[in-house]
């Protein structure tokens, strides 16, 4: 008797290890209640998860919250709006479906299982519980918005298709009963495919049963009334506002990589659908449609003025910047693809730049920079990021972003004059007159090259200069010799001392970036720059201190 007494405790024990030791092995299903609370209400409880109720954390893939569907918005309308068939041939309009298939508010979530498996929350609610309820769940790769129309696609004029691997969920509550069933296809083929059932999964009811904790994908709804979120405004058929009557809040989950693998599909877009029946070729009726972007990056751009180059006829920038994986899964073979909008220059390196490292893990950053050389001064640079969800895969994760590009420049001319080699008297045929001789420098004393250097000379006079062309900081000589007219000035007070005023000018020197340049304060006429001297002419020693 004693024996069997322990045998008895022994099986009790036993037993008690198998079902309160059950949440040790939670990691490994999506009905993970540390993760996401699959529980038939939207309130956060006890539970580490979180719920439809939580602030979800930031840059996690997540829909509107809520997507919101009042009738009559967005119905499924002709016979080929069918989940076999491919999404170009699907039509939509405004009106009215049953009430028991009419979604009021749906929603989707993804985050992180323990072991690093992706999972994807999903909700519906609808307005009227009498009812089965069959719902399907499609996880596009490409936007399959509802366009005016009447089609489906990412822009108006733009019909989207199914790409392989779009994710379909059919969860059906049917019979009165609580407990869904739950089928998960795979879109293959193409345009022409149709969706593949996936096996090996395990699914149903999420958290009940002898699979509890592991399933692959499950559903549940609510068996009693529950409160429904303030923010989602839910009014029932009948009852009372803001309560879901019973069976009619839904969710569920899936676990991505027990479908895909390690290829989980960069999907973009959600939709949640009712349909008139469990068969694969139901006609469906309500949808709810929102962008859900499931892989996502990130890229930041700076555009930095690092200064002028090539001897003052180019300005040098740098482009750089950080892509950062704000999704649920990895992404490979990250690039940038940088087009700057109004200036044509030299990139390096050429696109695709690459992103340092390329390989991004949920959350992890990379870097990219590279140098572009212009006559650009002021531009708007665009830097596109893309990134692939498998490696070597297509690179249809993106994100732009642009940055402005402001160079700055310094043009500048000097000019000097001197009475060098100064006045003399010439014996021109039978008279003797003045000759003045004077000279100097002109200089480039900013930091862009100056081309086409024109100098005049008042009185007039031809003008010999050493070079037009002049880089950042050169400087070049200029000389001018003249038989004056006149004595400029001088009262004779000093006897024989007279002298003979003249000016350089720079009428015209064109800088090879940015603006032109402008004239001298104190030039008369008018000029870039000018100098003066006067010189005099003294007898023999006079003009000597
Ligand atoms: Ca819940
Ligand atoms: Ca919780
Ligand atoms: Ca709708």
């Amino acid at each position: 008797m004693k024996k069997l007494n322990i045998l008895i405790l022994t099986m009790i024990a036993l037993g008690f290890v198998l079902t309160f030791g059950a949440p040790r092995s939670w990691a490994q299903g999506v009905d993970n209640p540390t993760v996401f609370e699959l529980d038939g209400n939207t309130q956060d409880n006890a539970a580490a998860g979180l719920d439809w109720e939580s602030v979800f954390p930031p840059n996690i893939p997540l829909t509107a919250n809520p997507i919101q569907d009042p009738a009559p918005l967005t119905v499924f309308t002709t016979g080929g709006s069918k989940d076999t068939n491919n999404v170009s041939q699907w039509r939509h309009k405004s009106g009215s479906v049953p009430d028991k298939d009419n979604i009021l508010q749906a929603m989707a979530a993804a985050l992180p299982l323990p072991n690093g498996d992706t999972a994807v929350y999903f909700t519906a609610s609808r307005f009227d519980n009498s009812g089965d309820a069959q719902i399907g769940l499609w996880f596009f790769q490409q936007s399959v918005a509802p366009q005016a129309n009447g089609t489906f696609g990412p822009a108006p004029g733009q019909v989207a298709n199914h790409v392989d691997g779009d994710l379909l969920l059919l969860v059906n509550f049917e019979g009165g009963g609580l407990v869904p069933t739950i089928q998960a296809y795979k879109w293959q083929g193409g345009v022409n495919g149709g969706p593949v059932l996936a096996g090996n999964i395990l699914t149903g009811e999420c958290g009940v049963g002898p699979n509890a904790g592991n399933l692959g994908a499950c559903a549940i709804t609510n068996a009693a009334a529950s409160n429904a979120p303030v923010s989602w405004g839910f009014v029932p058929k009948s009852g009372t506002p803001g309560v879901f009557p019973p069976q009619s809040f839904f969710e569920g989950g899936v676990n991505l990589n027990t479908i895909f693998g390690g290829n989980v599909p960069c999907f973009s877009s959600f939709l949640a659908e009712t349909r008139s029946s469990s068969s694969i070729t139901a006609q469906l009726k309500d949808f709810a449609e929102g962008e859900f972007a499931l892989c996502r990056i990130d890229v930041t751009k700076n555009c930095n003025f690092v200064g002028v180059v090539n001897n003052g006829t180019q300005l040098q920038y740098t482009f750089s910047g950080t892509v950062t994986n704000n999704g649920a899964g990895t992404v490979y073979d990250a690039e940038v693809v940088d087009t700057p909008g109004n200036a044509t220059g030299t990139q390096t390196p050429p696109n695709p730049i690459p992103v340092v490292p390329s390989t991004l893990a949920p959350g992890a950053s990379g870097t990219w920079q590279a140098t572009f050389v212009t006559t650009a001064l002021s531009f708007t640079d665009e830097a596109l990021a893309r990134a692939a969800s498998a490696p070597g895969g297509a690179k249809t994760v993106t994100d732009t972003t642009t940055a402005p590009c402001q160079g700055q420049v310094n043009s500048s001319i000097i000019i000097t004059k001197e009475c060098d080699p100064g006045t003399s008297l010439v014996d021109i045929g039978n008279n003797v007159v003045v000759q003045v001789g004077v000279s100097g420098q002109v200089t480039n004393n900013g930091n862009t090259q100056l081309t086409g250097i024109t100098l005049a000379h008042d009185p007039a006079a031809t003008v010999t200069l050493g070079s037009s062309t002049l880089n950042p900081g050169a400087s070049t000589t200029w000389s001018v010799t003249y038989q004056p007219a006149a004595i400029s000035s001088g009262d004779g007070t000093v006897p024989g001392r007279y002298f003979f005023d003249d000016t350089i000018r720079v009428t015209a020197a064109t800088p090879a970036v940015g603006p032109p340049l402008s004239p001298a304060a104190g030039c008369s006429p008018a000029a870039l720059a000018c100098a003066g001297a006067s010189c005099a002419i003294c007898p023999s020693g006079s003009c000597l201190p």
